[in-house]
């Protein structure tokens, strides 16, 4: 078994049941003025299986027209973005020992039969800063490599509360999310599990 990628921290269950259950109605609040839509691969226009929308200044967006993005405006409604709400932005400053804000935060759904594939996350124009990611609701198996997409990869689960920050050399992992475990978390009354990645975009 290998050592997690430099700069990976784990905290589980860091969020209690009643922190969670505020931050799902603050997401439902989000999704309200924001909806969820279904992102697509650049080039094929193949659907992606999770639905997304953000909150913050800059929204990570694909399309088959214009591919991963970040950008100001709902691709579908053409408004801007809602605010993050201020306990995320409390718990990046407890978190991330970043001197700056994030300016986006994007908000993954998954169904009972989405998943996410081996990616990184390379369309930010700042990787000194961190990413800081909250997961609530269903527990997933989420896996983690190395910068190289041929390096080893590890598998661990995330559950409802959990966060993980990506800072140093793990900022740039190649990582994805295998599946889901329906039913494994009361939290979402219709159940499926919700990521939230709290990011800088630009350069200080
Ligand atoms: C490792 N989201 O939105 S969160 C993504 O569960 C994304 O929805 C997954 O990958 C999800 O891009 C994983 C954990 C995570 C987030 C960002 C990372 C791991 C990361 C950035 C770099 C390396
Ligand atoms: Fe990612």
């Amino acid at each position: 078994k290998q050592a997690l990628p430099d700069g990976f921290r784990y905290l589980p269950d860091h969020l209690d049941r009643a922190a969670q259950e505020v931050l799902v109605g603050e997401i439902r609040a989000v999704v309200a003025a924001a909806p969820l839509y279904v992102p697509t691969m650049p080039r094929t226009g193949k659907p992606m299986s999770v639905r997304m929308t953000n909150c913050g200044r800059l929204g990570w967006v694909t399309d088959k027209a214009r591919g991963y993005r970040y950008q100001e405006t709902h691709p579908a409604t053409g408004k801007p973005w809602p605010p993050i709400p201020e306990r995320l932005l409390a718990l990046w400053q407890e978190l991330a020992g970043f001197e700056a804000p994030p300016e986006a935060c994007l908000v993954n759904f998954y169904d009972d039969t989405a998943k996410m594939g081996m990616h990184q996350d390379s369309d930010e124009a700042e990787f000194a800063a961190p990413v800081l990611s909250i997961s609530l609701g269903d527990t997933c198996l989420f896996r983690i490599g190395g910068t190289e997409r041929s390096d080893k990869a590890q598998s661990l689960k995330l559950a409802s509360g959990d966060i993980v920050l990506l800072a140093g050399k793990s900022r740039l992992a190649y990582h994805g999310v295998t599946r889901t475990y329906p039913g494994t978390s009361t939290l979402l009354k219709n159940g499926g599990r919700i990521n939230l990645t709290l990011r800088r975009v630009t350069p200080i």
